[in-house]
């Protein structure tokens, strides 16, 4: 029986179209700028972004960091949410390798970072404080169920960033789904921000890959920091093949991918036992609780692997389940199924 992973969007597999792709890629030597294939995604994501120039990265945590260590110098302060993907799973690289010091702010439960608060945050160069450097936003927002954040809100963050004399980095790991369900384009979504840094490895199925896009200049000094974390790689442009594959179309994928997850959602909503905010479903990731179970979260876990369906353990009670290219509705209406039998007993 074919497993039906729902940890995450990064279990996809390369496409055949990928894998042909990635076999028959034109490269050369990336770190001497040769890789022909590379350059032509580099190009191409940074089109599709807005911006002048773009850089393979090999992850998404490094594209971040790259990013943080780009526009900010030690002891520079960074504001971010309290749920954003850079301060809790990024492993503390900000602080450990940059020097930086966090300054966090609550996410409100739709991803953003309340204006308000960003007002009250960016205090005026005091003597005491860490110079405040730059804001950071997540869109989609991952551990905010999957929201996606407006161009409205993006805009209005961006203004008060240059009012302030701030940047304003975009984790846009998942910025394809936002764009999906905003109904509109990655770069009006990324418009106001000086750097962005997008995945090719969660719903767009590339094996490895992501993308920083900003300015010419910001990109030469980018380049020399992923040079200095040991994320120059050489025939990169197998990699970038199967990437520039991945931004074909992409938004047909998720859109599936979208209604997929609201599927499970309703079906997630009707069974007993089963906690789930339905009207925070808006993109391919959603979250539950199990409550008042006769089961306890580790068998649930458990026993749900022996049916051969993954889902992660978020919170004691917690799990977040995710959608992608791999999850048909079959497998869907599978693990409702299975979900209900293990709470009903
Ligand atoms: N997120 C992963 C885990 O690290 C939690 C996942 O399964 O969702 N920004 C955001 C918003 C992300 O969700 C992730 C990965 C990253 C950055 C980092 O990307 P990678 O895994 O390529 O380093």
């Amino acid at each position: 029986m074919k497993p039906i992973d729902l940890r995450s969007d990064t279990v996809t597999h390369p496409t055949a179209a990928m894998r042909q792709a990635l076999a028959e890629a034109e490269v050369g030597d990336d770190v001497f700028g040769e890789d022909p294939t590379v350059l032509r995604l580099e190009r191409q994501a940074a089109d599709i972004m807005g911006k002048e120039a773009g850089l393979l990265v090999p992850s998404g945590t490094m594209g971040n960091l790259i990013c943080l260590l780009t526009h900010c110098q030690r002891g520079d302060g960074v504001l971010l949410g309290d749920r954003s993907h850079i301060f809790n799973h990024e492993v503390g690289g900000l602080s450990a390798l940059g020097g930086l010091v966090p300054h966090i702010l609550g996410n409100a439960d739709d991803g953003t970072l309340p204006i308000d608060a960003l007002e009250r945050a960016i205090h005026p160069d005091d003597i005491h404080c860490a110079p405040m450097r730059l804001i950071c936003l997540e869109n989609t927002h991952n551990f905010c169920h999957g929201a996606p954040l407006s161009a409205d809100y993006m805009n209005t963050v961006g203004a008060l960033a240059k009012d302030h004399g701030l940047k304003l980095h975009l984790d846009g790991a998942r910025l394809f789904n936002a764009a999906t369900a905003l109904d509109v384009t990655p770069d009006e979504l990324a418009q106001t921000a000086d750097s962005v840094m997008f995945c090719l490895s969660k719903g767009l199925s590339a094996p490895v890959g992501s993308l920083v896009c900003a300015t010419e200049e910001f990109i030469r000094r980018a380049r020399k920091w992923r040079k200095m974390l040991g994320g120059g790689m050489r025939q990169a442009g197998h990699l970038a093949a199967a990437g520039l594959i991945a931004l074909k179309e992409p938004m047909s994928q998720l859109k599936m991918d979208h209604e997929n997850a609201l599927h499970l959602a309703l079906g997630l909503e009707k069974t007993p036992g089963i906690e789930l905010d339905l009207h925070r479903v808006k993109t391919n990731i959603l979250f539950f609780r199990l409550e008042h179970s006769r089961i306890s979260p580790r068998t649930f876990l458990d026993s749900l692997a022996q049916r051969n369906i993954k889902i992660l353990l978020t919170g004691p009670a917690e799990f977040r389940a995710v959608v992608h290219r791999e999850i048909t509705r079959q497998d869907i209406d599978m693990v409702t199924d299975a979900i209900l039998q293990l709470v009903t007993g």
